[in-house]
């Protein structure tokens, strides 16, 4: 496995010097930020982040995302205007040596969560999603302000939006990923990258809004939309583990031993009664999942892709980005280090 850190480029306040320092760490995952969805990247700027990564010991080899333009998802407007841009984006990060691109397919919304700073009992806090905060919040008629939701829509764009997915269904949303894969995919081939899709985190609809990328039924179909390792899989297992349907381990195992895994992104969560969930420490024990488990499958399946360590809480008084400080993630880091190094060695 290759390990990896996610840095957020020169606004995060986690500092290149410091990720070198965290053991077996090789690879870079960041992006260009300032472009917007549906727009080139300068070449100035991918060559930028490579030299800074470069100078520090460390590889920019991977993208976490080339976001897809809502257009490109809705099958609307310039939809093939959009995809080309989105292949010379996949072309321009390949010249400057990205092997992996990370990208989602979820409407509007990224990732969602009730809270980004739950107090846990031992002063940590972390992202959390209790459906208790949920209840009743309706995005067609109340004004939705959820943590971590792109504020650059206005509340009239979002209810466009939704009502817009809402007609196209999940079937609608299939036949646009279809769409976009088939054209995507040979680019990323020709450019010896491989395409990693996010799952749908929660892996369950929100608000009515289709969701695709979910359970191991869906992940079959994308995958065999294209079948290539270009199109792989960002095997979240905090993301797919938080519905408690999903057995990640044997997801694990099946899409590793299948090389369909281009990337891991290694958290755990606690599933509550109720499906609500929190963000834990990296610990087995410290959530729902078994991440012991989870690396045995990766390993007795040769798997050979990139790792990283995903949301960390925040501890020691840090503060930052939610779910991207230093400390929480390097012990996740130094953990998952700890995990394969054991597997790899009774593998042998
Ligand atoms: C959350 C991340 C996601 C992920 C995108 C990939 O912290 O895992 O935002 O980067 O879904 O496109």
């Amino acid at each position: 496995m290759k390990m990896s850190f996610r840095w957020y480029g020169d606004s995060d306040p986690v500092s290149l010097e410091y990720i070198r320092q965290i053991p077996n760490m090789k690879s870079i995952v960041s992006a260009v930020y300032d472009v917007k969805p549906g727009e080139v990247w300068p070449e100035e700027s991918i060559a930028k982040m490579a030299k800074q990564c470069e100078d520090n010991g460390l590889v920019f080899d991977v993208v976490e995302s080339i976001p897809v333009h809502e257009d490109i998802k809705l099958g609307r407007g310039e939809v093939d205007k959009l995809i080309e841009v989105y292949c010379e984006n996949i072309r321009r990060c390949a010249k400057y040596g990205v092997k992996c691109v990370t990208y989602n397919f979820m409407p509007v919304f990224d990732w969602t969560r009730t809270q980004l700073d739950k107090k846990a009992p031992d002063g940590s806090t972390s992202l959390v999603m209790y459906w208790e905060q949920m209840k009743g919040l309706d995005p067609l008629k109340d004004d939705i302000h959820l943590p971590g939701w792109d504020s650059s829509y206005t509340q009239d764009e979002v209810r466009e939006l939704i009502n817009a997915y809402g007609e196209i269904g999940e079937e609608g949303l299939w036949a646009n990923l279809e769409r976009f894969l088939k054209k995507v995919i040979p680019v990323a081939e020709e450019c010896e990258v491989r395409m990693a899709i996010h799952p749908d985190d929660p892996p369950y609809p929100i608000f009515g809004l289709p969701r695709i990328i979910t359970n191991e039924e869906n992940l079959d179909r994308m995958l065999a939309i294209v079948d290539s390792p270009a199109n792989s899989l960002c095997l979240c297992t905090g993301s797919l583990g938080c519905a408690a349907s999903n057995d990640v381990v044997a997801m694990v195992r099946k899409y590793s031993a299948a090389d369909r895994i281009a990337f891991m992104h290694m958290r755990n969560i606690l599933i509550m009664e109720d499906g609500s969930f929190e963000e834990s420490g990296h610990l087995s024990n410290c959530g729902s999942l078994d991440m012991y488990d989870i690396t045995k499958a990766l390993v007795e399946t040769g798997f050979d892709g990139y790792v990283r360590p995903d949301h960390g809480r925040m501890i020691w008084g840090e503060t930052g980005k939610p779910g991207y400080g230093l400390y929480d993630r390097a012990l996740g880091a130094a953990y998952i280090n700890g995990l394969f190094e054991a597997c790899e060695k009774a593998n042998k």
